[in-house]
């Protein structure tokens, strides 16, 4: 075995790889951009390495730098993790030529799977089920047209060099194939430099199950069963499971036949995922293979109890695979969750940002074979803990979340609890979404396809929801006692005094305090402002909402631990946690996250009363575009900023007709979340 690997990888895969190579006495050298001095990754390697600048081209994709590290550094071989470098053929080879072993296939694998057609045509030969279609060289397009016909329509053309649902066409009848054709090509050329396609007859309604395989370099070759990746967006993998659901122990032993045929076809060593598209009726036919680790293996670590990591460490030092086909057997249900910051309500616009706070569910990392018999049967691996950043330059995955149950009820059961549980401050996140997706009745009930989140957008994507009253309540009552504390820590030796003390004590007359709550407005939808009065009585307060029909309770604090506090808000108990960020109450209740924005009077005393206010950047990002003038009318809905961020332009209008009083930058600046852009004054 290795004494020393690099892991040329970042975030929870560079975190991942480390954990196992650490448990089996193996160093580890880290390798990271400027952006990641202080990432997670680089803290749980034993020594850690700057290759460059931030962007990846600059640091992550340097092969020839890597390579130079490793030598200087001692390591034996080379583990690249998923993205970046993984699937490089000429790095791999490069990684030879330096004497360094690549943790994973060999580069004539990885060049046999990269074309399309002529992994098909391999494929073909090796007897593994394609789809009925036409992958040949002859490209001449009365040629094709004829193949379309033949195959029959709805048919899909894909360009040969492609992937990841790039240069894919779908073509109705056989009047429309010429322009798709042409369509299509002219997307191969501009995204892949080569305008080969193929046809395909297109199914309709597809599952995506793919088949662990594993190989070594003693001529064996195993699977370890299938994952069902069917619940994608955009072909952006949102929740992975294994076993898939409703499948045979026939159809599972057939398409992991075909899958080590596959890999077999190939000379495939390492880890390796064979892609299926699946019908409804079960029928399955081969789309790709992945010539590397993937992201969702710990669903199949979890019901499989292998570590993937320390198989492919295996292999790749020369030893055989740790077990035979027939030692291995499915234990229980795993489902993964891919947590983002993201934005689901503008359209999955990655947050960028600090993570101010990160609460997760109890959980183990990776224990792996011990998860099934942990209490919650909950992991989660992450690169990122409290107070890191997401920046712009890298995928923004906050971590996976994979819980193992005795069957998938009990599985979904538990991954629901821990959504609920997981609180995220500072970024937006997927939670809520992610939530909504494994409690609605598709997922729940398991009719799977690759089009279970666009069918079912109008009940992931609900219209936003008043904030409920208990929160409101939680966060009134977070607002007071931190107040006291405040006033207690300053009147120090008079804390017996009442006048000295923000407790809202009156002479004669209970004092009755106006607090004003709004949603946040940042996360672009409606937002809508809470009053809420709240007199104080000698051991509690009458809570009272504003403009509600609900007439006054009674609210009383029963607990308070830190963040979590316990109220009764009338006969109703109500149990939450809330993390003050500023002006903003973040209230997680009910398993759902409230932000509030706290008016607070005090905050702006002397400012003018400009009735809305300031106009605030969205994330951060550059501004490319004034349009306001200073001092000049403009109607609501006009365009003041335009700002830049992620690759995507965001126009910044006016909410009201009104006067643009200021505009506080420039052109070409930088701006903070959350920045005021301008000073505005409604008509
Ligand atoms: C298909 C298909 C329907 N029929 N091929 C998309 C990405 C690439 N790996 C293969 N893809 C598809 N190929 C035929 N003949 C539908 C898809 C597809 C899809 C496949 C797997 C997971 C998600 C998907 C989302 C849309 C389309």
């Amino acid at each position: 075995m290795f004494k020393k690997i690099l892991i040329a990888n970042r975030g929870e895969i560079a975190c991942r790889v480390a954990a196992t190579a650490r448990r089996l006495g193996i160093k580890t050298v880290a390798v990271y951009s400027e952006a990641d001095a202080n990432a997670r990754h680089v803290a749980v390697c034993d020594e850690a390495v700057l290759l460059g600048p931030a962007a990846a081209k600059e640091s992550y994709l340097r092969g020839d730098k890597i390579i130079a590290v490793a030598k200087a550094t001692g390591a034996e071989a080379i583990h690249p993790g998923y993205g970046f470098l993984s699937e490089n053929a000429e790095f791999a080879d490069a990684c030879h030529e330096a004497g360094l072993v690549f943790i994973g296939p060999p580069a004539s694998a990885m060049r046999a799977m990269g074309s399309k057609s002529a992994a098909k045509s391999l494929m073909e030969k090796a007897s593994v089920p394609l789809v009925p279609g036409y992958h040949g060289d002859n490209q001449d397009a009365d040629f094709l047209q004829t193949q379309a016909d033949r195959i029959g329509y709805p048919v899909l053309l894909k360009a040969s060099a492609g992937g990841g649902g790039k240069g894919m066409r779908v073509v109705e009848s056989s009047e429309a194939f010429r322009d798709a054709l042409a369509s299509c090509k002219r997307e191969a050329i501009s995204s892949f430099g080569d305008d080969k396609v193929l046809a395909e007859k297109y199914l309709q309604r597809p599952r995506h199950i793919e088949i662990q395989v594993f190989a070594d370099t003693h001529g064996n070759c195993i699977h370890l069963f299938e994952r069902d990746c069917s619940v994608q967006r955009r072909h952006q993998k949102v929740l992975e499971e294994a076993p898939a659901p409703g499948m045979t122990a026939e159809r599972r032993a057939a398409m992991g036949e075909a899958a080590v045929a596959a890999a077999k076809a190939v000379g495939y060593v390492g880890a390796g995922t064979v892609e299926f598209i699946a019908n409804q009726d079960g029928s399955f036919y081969f789309m790709e293979m992945n010539t590397r680790l993937q992201v969702e293996h710990p669903v199949t670590e979890m019901i499989t109890g292998a570590d993937l990591v320390e198989w492919q460490l295996r292999v790749a030092a020369g030893e055989p695979l740790p077990k035979k086909q027939h030692e291995l057997a499915i234990n229980g249900h795993a489902i993964e969750a891919r947590v983002y910051a993201e934005n689901p309500e503008k359209g999955f616009l990655p947050s960028i940002g600090t993570l101010r706070h990160l609460g997760t569910p109890d959980a183990v990392n990776f224990e792996l074979g011990g998860i099934p018999g942990h209490p919650a049967g909950v992991r989660i691996d992450a690169g990122v803990r409290e107070g890191d950043a997401i920046s712009p330059f890298y995928d923004p995955m906050i971590a996976k979340l994979i819980v193992w149950g005795a069957d998938r009820k009990q599985a979904l059961a538990r991954m629901a609890q821990a959504l609920s549980q997981y609180q995220i401050v500072g970024l937006a996140s997927n939670i809520a979404f992610l939530n909504r997706l494994v409690q609605g009745e598709a997922f729940a009930t398991a009719d799977l396809d690759t089009g279970l989140i666009e069918r079912n957008h109008d009940a992931l994507f609900p219209a936003a929801q008043p904030a409920a009253s208990g929160a409101l309540a939680l966060a009134a009552v977070a607002l007071i006692e931190a107040e006291k504390d405040r006033s207690a820590a300053q009147s120090g030796a008079n804390a017996a005094d009442p006048w000295g003390q923000a407790l809202g004590w009156r002479m004669n007359q209970p004092y009755v305090r106006k607090l004003s709550f709004a949603d946040d407005y940042a996360a672009g939808l409606p937002s809508k402002a809470y009053g809420v009065e709240v007199t104080y009585l000698n051991d509690g307060w009458m809570f009272n909402l504003s403009g509600s029909e609900a007439s006054p309770q009674l609210l009383t604090l029963m607990s308070q631990q830190g963040a979590d506090i316990s109220v009764k808000l009338g006969d109703t108990a109500v149990h939450g946690s809330v993390r003050r960020d500023g002006e903003l109450f973040h209230v997680f209740t009910n398993g759902l996250h409230y932000t509030l924005h706290y008016n607070d009077p005090m905050a702006h005393a002397g400012e003018s009363e400009a009735e809305g206010g300031r106009l605030t950047a969205p994330m951060p990002g550059k501004v490319v575009a004034v349009l306001a003038e200073k001092g000049k009318e403009v109607k609501k809905g006009d365009a003041l900023v335009i700002m830049e961020a992620m690759k995507m332009e965001h126009t910044i209008a006016a909410p009201h007709d009104g006067v643009v009083d200021d505009v506080l930058y420039a052109v070409g600046d930088q701006v903070a979340d959350g920045a005021p852009l301008l000073a505005f004054r409604a008509a």
